[in-house]
């Protein structure tokens, strides 16, 4: 089974994707997510100029050898961009394989562990009664699991709030960068005032989950933690930036919240530490950054026996065919956590036909053969790359600080 072509699609309905299309002698195509929020065409590039004239000729049933040869047969290895273009090539190997075997991906990887994946959206507003009512609405169409986030009072914007009506969407169109604001103190004053205010009107059934957005120092993040124990959540994410690995052992130390990371980690290396030390509770690596499906099924085995949990990332900037590959990996896993679910712009939906269907709180993949995702390169056509930044944050005295 020879590939005979491969092509790089960048397009924008709704927001920018870079989509790896393979095809085989008789006829099977594979995709693949590229997509690297507001780096796109460098991945683009990656995959035009160095990869794709590898691809051809090889043998698409060779998956492990070519995710080797494209990781460990480079000497420049890691990085977003890199893992971002493997983990393309390696999604497309795995729906070209389970499409020429006429099955669903997930039987290829042991088949289901569960009946869905529980998966967990977000409810966002400017106060504590606002996001209340986006939770319920969302608990009423089934939803278990909800991440909360809201402005804080005292800086004009933040993180995963929208600026205007209508979902969160953090990346903007253009060239000039928005600017959020952020101070520790207000936010630390905030934070268990909005978890006292949504469990008194929720309850304790509803499945909570909260993102720091790596901006606080270890010892603030302990004391979140600590204060945020009587509310229940179900983790605390990205409380410290993940490259200061020995910050979660601080945090640790302070607080029983559950803490997840590593929506942004390419490689095993980049939590080794922390599933080691067990730092951490959920790891939100997802196909697409970390070089795909192989090298995360290794990484979940490596997790296991620590206990810690697989929780990919699934914001709105994965498209739905890196989507899709998480669903069968978290089908089959044992140590599955939960799945985000951020979803997608109805011009998205135009683009990529899916077949994951979603009931009870949980996404099935769909039993189709490979991936179920099916991208419609006529419609792609329609909505071409527009340049997009995502924000940038500062202190309140204008110091440049993590976004
Ligand atoms: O591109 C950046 C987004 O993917 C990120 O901000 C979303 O933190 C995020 C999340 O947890 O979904
Ligand atoms: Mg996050």
């Amino acid at each position: 089974m020879k590939i005979i072509g491969a092509e790089v699609i960048v397009c924008s309905p709704g927001r920018n994707f870079v989509t790896l299309k393979i095809e085989c002698e008789g006829g099977i195509v594979g995709w693949g997510d590229a997509t690297l929020n507001g780096r796109e065409l460098s991945v683009a590039s990656y995959l035009r100029d160095h990869v794709i004239p590898l691809l051809i000729g090889r043998d698409a049933r060779k998956i492990e050898d070519t995710w080797q040869l494209l990781y460990r047969g480079v000497y420049w290895r890691r990085g977003p961009v890199t893992m971002a273009a493997i983990g393309a090539v390696d999604i497309a190997l795995w729906d070209i394989k389970a499409k020429a075997l006429g099955v669903p991906l997930y039987q290829l990887f042991g088949g289901a562990s569960r009946d869905g994946v529980l998966v967990y959206t977000h409810a966002t507003s400017t106060s504590v009664e606002g996001v209340v009512k986006v939770a319920r609405d969302l608990m009423a169409k089934g939803w278990k699991a909800v991440r909360i986030q809201t402005s804080v009072p005292g800086l004009n914007n933040t993180y995963g709030v929208s600026a205007s009506k209508g979902a969160y969407e953090p990346a903007s169109r253009g060239t000039s960068l928005v600017e959020e604001t952020w101070d520790s103190r207000p936010y630390l004053n905030w934070a268990p005032k909005l978890f006292e205010g949504v469990r008194a009107e929720l309850g304790p059934d509803p499945i909570l989950l909260h993102d720091g957005h790596h901006r606080l120092t270890p010892i603030e993040a302990g004391r979140l933690g600590k204060a945020l124990e009587p509310y229940d959540l179900f983790w605390l994410e990205d409380a410290v930036t993940g490259e200061l690995q020995s910050g979660f052992d601080v945090v640790r130390q302070h607080t029983t919240t559950p803490l997840a990371l590593g929506e942004v980690f390419n490689t095993i290396w980049d939590c080794q530490h922390l599933v080691t030390r067990q730092s951490i509770d959920y790891l939100r690596m997802t196909p697409s950054h970390s070089g795909g499906l192989t090298p995360l099924r290794k990484i979940a085995a490596f997790c296991e026996p620590y206990q810690v949990k697989m929780a990919p990332h699934g914001p709105s900037d994965i498209s739905p065919v890196a989507l899709a590959a998480a669903l069968h990996f978290d089908l089959a896993i044992h140590n599955l956590g939960i799945q985000e679910w951020m979803g997608h712009h109805d011009d998205t939906m135009k683009v990529f036909r899916t077949n994951y269907r979603f009931a009870d709180g949980m996404l099935h993949p769909s039993d189709a053969p490979g991936l179920g995702v099916t991208f419609d390169e006529a419609e792609a056509a329609k909505y071409p790359y527009q340049q997009a930044y995502l924000p940038i944050a500062r202190k309140l005295d204008g110091t440049l600080t993590d976004w």
